[in-house]
C-alpha cells in the first residue's frame, strides 16, 4: 500500500456544486444513482481527467451531460474511476450497485440488525458511489431512498421534501441538505424504527425538532440522551454563540458500529452503547459518556461540519477542538474537578503509551497509509490539550474572540490547523509560531523541574528544562512553547503564597511560559518556604518531574489550593511507595507498606469531605497501566503484586473507616444521574472495593446485597465485579450465572456481562475467553462484543494476557487475524498492545514480536499492515 502525503496537497481538479443520489435499496444490490454537478477548481488548469475514488462497486451505466460514455472514453481500477475528457462545468451521471449485506467492514452502507446505515467517514462515501471522496469537496445534497415494507422510516441528511407510494409495495423518501458538505458527513437508514420526539428553540428562535430513533425495545432508553442534546444545544449558544442551523436533528442508535458514533450533517448515527441508557442497564460512568458524546456529535455542527478539515491531515482540526469543547460542558454540567482527574489519568496512561510505542505520530501526521488508524489518542485527546493549552495562553475572552472569528471568517469552507491558530493569535494579540510545533512535533515533552529557596533574600529560584524523547521518524526535536501552571504553597502556612516574577505580581496562582530548553524563574518576596505545585490541571500534556520528598507530597495532598494537584500528590506518593513495593517483590524481599501512605489515606477518609467524587478519586490507587507507564521495563506480575499488597494493607489498616464511609454513602433514593448521586455511589464503592480486597466477611456480605438488591446498574456491576473478581468460587459463580440469565436479552448489558469476567485476576481467565467466544450472544462480527470480550482482556488484564506461556498474545493475534478480512477497522485498533513489545522483558518481547510475525505473514488490509510494519519496523 502507498502512504498518502501532507506535502502533496492539491485541490481538487473539479469540485462538485450540487450530489442528487437515489437509492433503491436491496440487501444483495442496492441500486445507486448518482448525478454529480461539477466544474473545474479555478486553480487548477482546463483539460485534466476527471478522478473518482470508488472502492467495491459495480458500475452499471455512465453519462455526461445526458449522453452516455463509450468504453474508450472512461477507465477504472479498484479504486478509481477517470473520465479522460470533460468540459469546464457539467453533470456525471453514474449507476452502480453495491451489497450492503455483505459488508462487515462496516463502512459505507451496510446492514445492522437488518437495518440499513452508513459511515462515511474517513473513506467509505467511495464504498457508496463514484465520487471525489475528500473533505475540501462540499457540495448540496438532495437524496431520494427507496425501500419496502421491512423499511418504514428511510432516513438521510437534512429535511424531508417529498414521499411517496411505489408500484410492489415500495415507497420513497426524498430529503435535500442546504448546507454545503463533504462527503464523509453523508448518511442514510432505513429499517422499522421508532422514535422519541422532542423540540428546541434556538436562542434566535427557530423550532427545531429533535429525534431519537431506535429499535421498538429500546425506546425507555433516550431520556437521557435527549436531555443531554437539548443542555449541549444551550451550552453551544451559551459559551460559542453557535445555533442549530436546520429544523430538524436526528440521533440513530445502530447495534454494529465501529466508533462511538458519528457527526452526519443532522442525522447522526450512534452506536447504541453511546447513546441508550436506563438506570437498570447502564453505570453511572455510561449514563456520563452517552451525555459527553451527544454533546460532542452535536458541536460538531460547527466545529467539524459548517467548517470543516481541508484534508486529513487536520483531523485534530475538528477532532482535538471538539473533544476540548466536550470537555469543558462536561465539566460545566458534573464536578469539573473530576472531570479534569479522569480525563488527565486517562490521557496520561494511555495517550502518553501511544507516544512511547511505534505507532507515536504528531497531532497533525505529516503521512499516513489508512487514514483510519488515525482516530488515535494523539489526534483526539493531545489535539483537545492543545487547543486548552491555546485557550489558556489567550485566555478566555481572546479565545471566544478567536473562535467566533474561525467560525464566521471559514463558515462554508474546508480549512486548516494554521486558520485556526491564526485566528486564535490575531484575536489575542500573540506570537503563536512557536506553539505551533506542538502540531507537528510528537512525543511526550519531560519536564525536569528544580527549586531552591533562599531564606535570606526570600527569594525561590524555579529551574525548568525541557526535552521530548525520539519517536519513529523525528530524531530530533525543537523546544515547545509550554504554560506551566503553579503556585508556591507555604509550608507554615499552608496557603498558596503571593507570586512575583521579575516584579510583577501574579497573584497566587499563574501561568509561566516555558520556551528555551532550560529557563529560570526567580520568584521573589516569597516570605516562608515553599513547596511547589506544578503543572496545576495539567496545563500542559507532559511529564513533569521533581524531587519531591514524600513529606512535601503529603504535605501537597492536604494542603494544596489546586484540587487537581492535591490528587496528583497523593498519586505521586502512591508511586512512591509503589516503586518501593515493586523492587521488593522483584528482589524477593519482604513487601513492607509505607505508614506515610496509610496516614494520608485516614487523614482523606476522617476529614470532612469537600468534594465526594474527588475523594473517591483520591482514594484509589494509580492503575496498573499508569504504574507500567511509569516504569523503564514493565514487569507486570510485579506491578499487579505491589499494587494488590497496597490494596490490601489499605484496607486493613483502615477497615473501620471504609466501612463507615460506605454505610455513610449507601442509599435508596430514586437512581438520578446527579453530580451529587453519582458522587456518593463513587466513594462508597471505592470503599467496597477496599474491603473486599480483604474478602472482609461485612465487605463479601455488603457486595452480596448490593448485588440483590438489583436498585440500579452502577451499583450492581460493581457489587458483581467485586464477587466475580474474589477468589471464592462460591461468590463469583451464582451471581455471574443470575445476572447472565436476566440480562441474556440485553446485548449491552451482555457486553458488561463480558467485560467483568474477562477481567479476573485468576489464572484460568483466558480459558474463559476462549470459552465466552463461543457465547451464543458473542459474535466477531459485532465491534461493541470484540471490544468487550477481547479488547478488554487484552488492555485491561494485564497479568494474565501477558502471561509466560504467550497463550494470551496468541489469543488476541488469532482474533486480529481472523477480523482482519472482516472489520480491518477494529482489527488495526486491536492489536495495539502486541505493539508495545518494547516495553516489556526479553521472553515476553520474543513471544509479542513471533505474532505480530504470524500476523504480517498474512494477506493483510491496509489498516493492519500499516500497524504492524510499524510495529516491526
Ligand atoms: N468523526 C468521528 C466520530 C467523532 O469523532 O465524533
Ligand atoms: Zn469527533
Amino acid at each position: 500500500p502507498q502512504a498518502t502525503y501532507l506535502s502533496d496537497y492539491r485541490p481538487p481538479a473539479y469540485r462538485v456544486t450540487h450530489t442528487e443520489l437515489t437509492f433503491d435499496l436491496d440487501p444483495a444490490a442496492t441500486r445507486v444513482k448518482a448525478r454529480l454537478h461539477l466544474e473545474r477548481h479555478p486553480e487548477r488548469t482546463a483539460g485534466e481527467p476527471l478522478m473518482l475514488d470508488g472502492e467495491g462497486l459495480t458500475l452499471e451505466a455512465i453519462a455526461l451531460d445526458g449522453e452516455p460514455l463509450e468504453a474508450d472514453e472512461y477507465s477504472q481500477d479498484e479504486a478509481s474511476l477517470t473520465v479522460h475528457r470533460v468540459p469546464e462545468r457539467f453533470h456525471l451521471d453514474t449507476e452502480v450497485t453495491i451489497a450492503p449485506e455483505a459488508n462487515t467492514a462496516l463502512e459505507g452502507l451496510y446492514l445492522s440488525s437488518g437495518m440499513y446505515c452508513t459511515q462515511c467517514e474517513a473513506e467509505g462515501f467511495r464504498r457508496i458511489t463514484f465520487y471525489p471522496d475528500r473533505p475540501d469537496v462540499m457540495a448540496t445534497f438532495a437524496t431520494t431512498v427507496i425501500g419496502g415494507p421491512g423499511e418504514p422510516v428511510l432516513l438521510s441528511n437534512g429535511n424531508p421534501v417529498e414521499r411517496g407510494e411505489l408500484p410492489n409495495g415500495r415507497h420513497f423518501v426524498t430529503w435535500e441538505d442546504p448546507h454545503p458538505k463533504p462527503s464523509y458527513l453523508f448518511a442514510l437508514v432505513a429499517g422499522d424504527l421508532k422514535k422519541v420526539e422532542d423540540a428546541f428553540t434556538t436562542a434566535s428562535g427557530r423550532e427545531v425538532t429533535l429525534q431519537i430513533w431506535v429499535e421498538e425495545e429500546n425506546l425507555d432508553k433516550t431520556d437521557h440522551a435527549m436531555a443531554s442534546l437539548k443542555r449541549a444545544m444551550r451550552w453551544d449558544e451559551e459559551a460559542y454563540g453557535r445555533e442549530y442551523d436546520l429544523d430538524l436533528f436526528m440521533i440513530v442508535a445502530v447495534n454494529d458500529f465501529n466508533m462511538g458514533a458519528m457527526e452526519n450533517k443532522g442525522l447522526n448515527i450512534f452506536n447504541s452503547a453511546a447513546v441508550l441508557t436506563h438506570p437498570h442497564t447502564a453505570t453511572d460512568a455510561a449514563f456520563q459518556r452517552v451525555e459527553s458524546i451527544v454533546a460532542h456529535e452535536y458541536f460538531h455542527n460547527w466545529s467539524g461540519n459548517r467548517v470543516t478539515c481541508r484534508d486529513w491531515f487536520q483531523l485534530s482540526l475538528k477532532e482535538g477542538f471538539t473533544v476540548y469543547r466536550d470537555q469543558c460542558f462536561s465539566a460545566d454540567t458534573n464536578s469539573p474537578a473530576v472531570k479534569r482527574i479522569e480525563d488527565v489519568s486517562f490521557f496520561r496512561t494511555a495517550q502518553f503509551a501511544e507516544d512511547a510505542g511505534p505507532t507515536a505520530h504528531p497531532v497533525r501526521p505529516d503521512h499516513y497509509i489508512e487514514i483510519g488508524n488515525f482516530y488515535t489518542l494523539t489526534i483526539y485527546e493531545k489535539g483537545a490539550e492543545v487547543v486548552r493549552m491555546l485557550a489558556n495562553l489567550v485566555g478566555e475572552e481572546a479565545f471566544r474572540r478567536g473562535s467566533d472569528r474561525y467560525f464566521e471568517r471559514f463558515d462554508g469552507q474546508a480549512v486548516t490547523i494554521e486558520d485556526f491558530v491564526d485566528c486564535m493569535a490575531e484575536a489575542s494579540g500573540l506570537d503563536l509560531s512557536q506553539f505551533l510545533r506542538w502540531y507537528s512535533q510528537a512525543g511526550t515533552p519531560e519536564i525536569d523541574a528544580f527549586g531552591e529557596y533562599d531564606y535570606a533574600k526570600a527569594e525561590y529560584r524555579l529551574i525548568l528544562r525541557q526535552r521530548t524523547p525520539a519517536t519513529p521518524d523525528q530524531p530530533d526535536k525543537q523546544p515547545l512553547h509550554i504554560p506551566v501552571r503553579l503556585g508556591l504553597v507555604g509550608t507554615k502556612s499552608g496557603r498558596d503564597l503571593p507570586l512575583t516574577l521579575e516584579g510583577e505580581a501574579l497573584g497566587s496562582d499563574a501561568v509561566i511560559h516555558l520556551r528555551e530548553a532550560e529557563q529560570e524563574f526567580l520568584f521573589t518576596d516569597v516570605s516562608e518556604a515553599p513547596v511547589p505545585s506544578l503543572l496545576r490541571g495539567f496545563s500542559a500534556p507532559v511529564k513533569l518531574r521533581f524531587p519531591y520528598g514524600r513529606e512535601d507530597l503529603a504535605f501537597l495532598l492536604a494542603n494544596d489550593g489546586d484540587g487537581f494537584n492535591r490528587w496528583d500528590a497523593g498519586q505521586r506518593l502512591a508511586m512512591l511507595a509503589l516503586d518501593d513495593l515493586i523492587a521488593a517483590h522483584r528482589n524477593g524481599v519482604e513487601k513492607v507498606m509505607d505508614p506515610r501512605v496509610i496516614e494520608a489515606f485516614r487523614g482523606l477518609l476522617e476529614g470532612e469531605p469537600e468534594d465526594r467524587a474527588v475523594l473517591a478519586e483520591m482514594l484509589t490507587l494509580p492503575s496498573e497501566a499508569y504504574i507500567a507507564e511509569q516504569q523503564p521495563l514493565v514487569d507486570v506480575d510485579a506491578i499487579h503484586a505491589a499494587r494488590e499488597f497496597m490494596r490490601q494493607g489499605l484496607a486493613m489498616a483502615l477497615r473501620d473507616d471504609f466501612l463507615r464511609v460506605y454505610r455513610e454513602n449507601q442509599s435508596d433514593a430514586a437512581y438520578a444521574p446527579t453530580p451529587e448521586q453519582i458522587a456518593r455511589r463513587s466513594l462508597k464503592n471505592v470503599a467496597l472495593a477496599y474491603l473486599m480486597a480483604i474478602e472482609d466477611e461485612d465487605g463479601v456480605a455488603l457486595a452480596r446485597e448490593q448485588f440483590a438488591a438489583d436498585h440500579n446498574m452502577t451499583d450492581v456491576r460493581h457489587a458483581l465485579t467485586l464477587l466475580t473478581h474474589s477468589s471464592r468460587d462460591e461468590l463469583s459463580e451464582p451471581a455471574l450465572k443470575a445476572f447472565g440469565e436476566k440480562w441474556a436479552h440485553d446485548p449491552l448489558v451482555m457486553d458488561q456481562w463480558f467485560a467483568i469476567q474477562v477481567t479476573r485476576p485468576q489464572a484460568d481467565v483466558l480459558e474463559r475467553v476462549r470459552f465466552l467466544m463461543e457465547h451464543p450472544a458473542f459474535s466477531l462480527k459485532n465491534p461493541n462484543k470484540v471490544r468487550a470480550l477481547i479488547g478488554t482482556f487484552a488492555g485491561q488484564n494485564r497479568v494474565n494476557f501477558h502471561r509466560l506461556d504467550g497463550a494470551g498474545y496468541r489469543l488476541l493475534a488469532d482474533t486480529v487475524i481472523e477480523l482482519n478480512r472482516l472489520n480491518p477497522e477494529i482489527a488495526a485498533r486491536l492489536v495495539t498492545p502486541l505493539t508495545r513489545w518494547a516495553r516489556f522483558d526479553e521472553s515476553r518481547q520474543e513471544l509479542m514480536k513471533a505474532e505480530l510475525e504470524r500476523i504480517r505473514a498474512e494477506e493483510l488490509s491496509p489498516n493492519v499492515y500499516e500497524v504492524v510494519e510499524k510495529a516491526l519496523a
